[in-house]
């Protein structure tokens, strides 16, 4: 029988009703007994590292979960993470980076109703994530719905139909039928070469920006008081900015010399971005922002955070970040 580690955060798959509305209340041991096909099937040891609704993961636990992960990576064949739903494409993505070449599954599922609600979408979301956390396939994933996506291009979606998560400008890694899990071997993450080490520095001084028409360039300086030192921008389609009246190419510039990272992608949440088509793409392209391409912002985010968290050198961020790192961009 596969040996598989079941670590948990809370999220609503381990939450109760109260009279405050769903709260994380059930530990790993709890999700264990409600799910005997697991503990028939695979050998399961169980962890519980946080009880939190996924609103309050925040840069300091995915340290902590990274963390947990390396330290019991050589004793598993797969790793389980339970997680709410609502940040786990966060959470997936930068442990994508944190625990860039982990050699076994990494694999985070959660559940849109809790898992003692009679109608729970848990259970079927266990089952995925612990056929995929035996695949013997290492990578950082998301299970969800009979899907397994890469864990960098997981979205959420939806927020109450149980097809939550779609994988965005890559397909997807798993798919089960009556032949059980299929896995796509040319959706699995790039393999780096040596072994797996833990890099959790982050830099949490990272601003995301959703561009509206007209948005005040100003906002720039105020990032800049705050000591942001990146911003991601969703910018407009296939890649704009205003810069009639409201000119904020020319911010960038200075955001730039304040030594201020800059990542622009877009707001269209397929296809991804190129920058060089408009002269109002390629004008912000001149003064040293990095495109995104097709990341998604949730990749575009954690990922300006870990580089920023690697060097402050501004050609080593710019080189870090253009690099493929866990199947992130490109195709
Ligand atoms: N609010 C919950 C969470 O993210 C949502 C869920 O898990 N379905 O923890």
């Amino acid at each position: 029988m596969k040996h598989i580690l079941l670590l948990t955060t809370g999220g609503t798959i381990a939450s109760r009703p109260t009279e405050e509305g769903l709260v994380p209340g059930l530990d790993g041991e709890d999700l264990a007994r409600s799910i005997p096909f697991l503990t028939d099937s695979y050998t399961v040891a169980v962890r519980d590292i946080l009880h939190l609704d996924s609103s309050n993961i925040q840069p300091e636990e995915w340290q902590l979960i990274a963390q947990a992960v390396y330290a019991e990576r050589g004793d598993y064949d797969g790793i389980v993470i339970t997680h709410g739903t609502d940040t786990m494409a966060y959470t997936a993505s930068v442990l994508s980076f944190m625990l860039r070449g982990i050699p076994i599954p990494v694999v985070l599922t959660g559940s849109q109703l809790p898992i003692e609600h009679p109608l729970t979408d848990a259970l079927e979301n266990l089952r995925i994530a612990f056929a995929m956390a035996c695949s013997g396939a290492p990578g950082v994933f998301v299970a969800f719905d009979r899907k397994v996506i890469l864990g960098c291009r997981a979205v959420k979606t939806r927020t109450r139909d149980f097809d939550a998560f779609e994988s965005v400008n890559w397909p997807l890694v798993g798919s089960v039928d009556a032949g059980g899990l299929h896995i796509d071997p040319s959706a699995l993450p790039p393999r780096p070469g040596g072994d797996c080490v833990l890099r959790s520095e982050l830099c949490r001084d990272v601003f995301l920006i959703k561009l509206t028409p007209g948005l005040n360039p100003e906002l720039f300086d105020l990032l800049h008081q705050m000591h942001y030192r990146g911003v991601v921008i969703e910018a407009f389609g296939a890649g704009g900015l205003h810069f009639i009246r409201r000119d904020l190419i020319s911010r960038l510039h200075k955001a730039a010399q304040g030594g201020m990272t800059v990542v622009v992608c877009s707001q269209c949440l397929y296809e991804g971005s190129d920058f060089t088509l408009y002269q109002a793409g390629q004008k912000a392209l001149a003064q040293g922002v990095i495109q995104g391409y097709d990341m998604t912002t949730e990749a575009a985010v954690t990922k300006l955070m870990w580089v920023l968290g690697q060097t402050r050198d501004p050609a080593e961020v710019q080189a870090l970040f253009a690099r493929n790192l866990a199947g992130e961009v490109g195709r």
